[in-house]
């Protein structure tokens, strides 16, 4: 058992489904052995000659003649087609991206509208530095109608068929210039994900070195295009992250509280749900049906979300959302948007957990569909909020909710950074720079992405503490964030007993974590933005690929891993 998490609360409740006779991925991993010729992208499906399969013979050298031979009905060699599977998945990741991205400019404009009462422009200072950035007028106009303008261009970013991705601006400009010798400067975020799509189609792009570039121009327009824009404008609505002090395990959940979980990606009905759940109406409510209270807790991006902004609680990453139904103790789980486990349905009818979905995009078999409208949104909200307190009373005797929990420090936005090593009126990456330059840090690594039951849950802990023990500061976004936090490596003391001699140093006069809480997985931009500082602070380069810094996913499972993962390359 051990060996599936090195999470006491994931094992304790891996145990706990055992014995209530539930099964979760952590069962149904072990009954399905990962396809290994579609592990190393042997495998194509693109046309109806296939499935072809052309993965190397195992255990026996190949004559030149037979390796000549070991390509698909359509002649399609090894290399085209495992370029071309790649291509196809960072495709997907980049529609994902692209398509929170979209939502978020839509709905911006409805706020700047006044069309989504409820909700408004908190960050304005965001606003007009991005106004700047996009060269929109800022004069003497109202934030609203400034808000207008650049709405309107972002949207505009997605269906633009000519020129190039308007915030590759803000990158170094000798990337830039690279990008654009390379024709790797994508031109809109949808063209591009059409165009990879066609690219793989049966018969185009054959050529595997053509096909790669595709799929740098495809996820570039993920980081600096459809990832971008979802976290500017969470930050301009939502407000920027600033550091906040929370909790994280399946120990946040309160066994005299309706225990809601809000999961997914997409933060606009999360954000209302922390109003209404902290409305008196609705907590006395709560207190009529015999609990205590109204506890909200986040789980995968929405969490990160939620947390960076207001502090909520986070129950876990991704391989603990069946895990937190098993606990017995979970009302309802409200899910958006992407690593949403359809397995959850399942676990949740051992329990009286009601799952369910509020996105027209993302409907479940099984689950409970309540549309959110963001145009009603405290309504819709409140509608939802209602349904998991009445199922307080359905509650079963089986709870048993593990108590581990740790304490940990998030916030840590690309302008929250600036700030804090450059103070409020010389903010700058410049300081971190002459760390580097005088040894007392070695560089900074991104540690981001997802979970993954082909290795041990939450293992790359290991690589995060040798990082720092190496006097390397280590960023990190999503389900790996949320690794390292559980673990304790997210509080400022982490720095004295984890880190290197010289991190450690730099840590404790800031006052900062070794390891640095930026986001959800949108939020890799801001490992983007805060890279890009660094070279225009100067001392290190004149490149992105002259800074120390290096990433990784380790327990990536995710297509939009993918796509995050190009971007840092490209
Ligand atoms: Fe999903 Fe974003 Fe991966 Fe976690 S880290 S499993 S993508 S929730 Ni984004
Ligand atoms: Fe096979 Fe070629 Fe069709 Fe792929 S495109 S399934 S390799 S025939």
């Amino acid at each position: 058992m051990s060996e599936k998490s090195i999470d006491p609360a994931t094992l304790e409740m891996i145990e706990k489904a055992a014995e209530d006779g539930v099964r979760t991925v952590f069962q149904r991993v072990e009954s399905i052995r990962a396809c290994p010729i579609g592990a190393e992208g042997s495998c194509c499906s693109i046309c109806a000659m296939g499935p072809c399969r052309v993965n190397a013979p195992r255990n026996k050298e190949e004559t030149a003649q037979e390796r000549r031979n070991r390509v698909g009905v359509c002649g399609a060699t090894p290399e085209t087609i495992a370029a071309r599977n790649f291509l196809r998945k960072i495709a997907a990741g980049t529609a994902s991206h692209g398509d929170h991205g979209r939502f978020m400019a839509k709905f911006f404009l409805a706020v700047a509208q006044g069309e989504a009462p409820g909700y408004s422009i908190k960050d304005e200072q965001k606003l007009l530095q991005l106004a700047l950035d996009l060269d929109v007028t800022i004069g003497d106009r109202g934030k609203e109608e400034i808000a207008v303008d650049v709405g309107n261009l972002l949207l505009n970013e997605f269906g633009k068929q000519e020129g190039e991705l308007l915030l590759l601006k803000r990158a170094p400009l000798k990337r830039q210039k690279l990008w654009q010798e390379q024709g790797v400067a994508p031109r809109g975020i949808d063209l591009e994900v059409a165009e990879a799509m066609h690219r793989t189609h049966m018969g185009t792009d054959q050529e595997y070195q053509d096909l790669l570039n595709s799929g740098v121009r495809t996820s570039l327009a993920d980081g600096w295009g459809g990832s971008m824009i979802a976290t500017d404008i969470q930050d301009i609505l939502f407000g920027t992250p600033a550091p906040v002090l929370s909790q994280i395990n399946l120990g946040v959940l309160k066994e005299d509280e309706v225990n809601i979980i809000i999961h997914g990606h997409e933060p606009q009905l999360a954000e209302m749900m922390a109003i209404v759940t902290q409305t008196p109406e609705l907590i006395e409510y709560a207190r009529s049906k015999g609990a205590n209270g109204i506890n909200l807790a986040g789980m995968c991006c929405t969490a990160n979300e939620m947390l960076m902004r207001h502090g909520v609680p986070v129950a876990g990453n991704f391989l603990q959302q069946e895990l937190a139904i098993v606990t017995g103790a979970v009302e309802a789980m409200v899910v958006d948007v992407q690593c949403i486990m359809q397995g959850l349905t399942d676990t949740a009818r051992c329990y009286h957990t009601k799952i369910i979905t509020t996105d027209r995009r993302a409907k479940i078999q099984g689950a409970t569909h309540m549309e959110f409208d963001e145009h009603n949104a405290y309504e819709s909200a409140k509608t939802i909020v209602t349904t998991a307190i009445d199922n307080f009373v359905n509650r079963g005797s089986n709870v048993r909710i593990p108590q581990y929990k740790s304490d940990m420090v998030a916030g840590f936005s690309y302008e929250t950074i600036n700030y804090l090593l450059g103070g409020l009126f010389r903010a700058s990456y410049r300081p971190l720079n002459e760390n580097i330059i005088n040894g007392r840090i070695r560089g900074l690594a991104g540690v981001v992405g997802c979970n993954n039951p082909r290795v041990i849950h939450d293992h790359q802990l290991e690589m995060v503490k040798e990082l720092i023990k190496n006097d390397v500061l280590v960023l990190q976004t999503g389900c790996m964030a949320m690794a390292s936090a559980k673990a304790g490596l997210m509080v400022p003391e982490a720095a004295a007993k984890y880190a290197g001699e010289g991190l450690a140093s730099v840590c404790e006069a800031v006052g900062i974590p070794p390891v640095l809480h930026m986001g959800a997985c949108i939020d890799n931009t801001r490992i983007l933005m805060a890279a890009t500082s660094m070279v225009k602070d100067g001392g290190l380069g004149d490149d992105i690929s002259d800074l120390p810094v290096a990433g990784a996913a380790p327990e990536y499972m995710s297509e939009k891993a993918l796509a995050i993962g190009q971007y840092f390359v490209g």
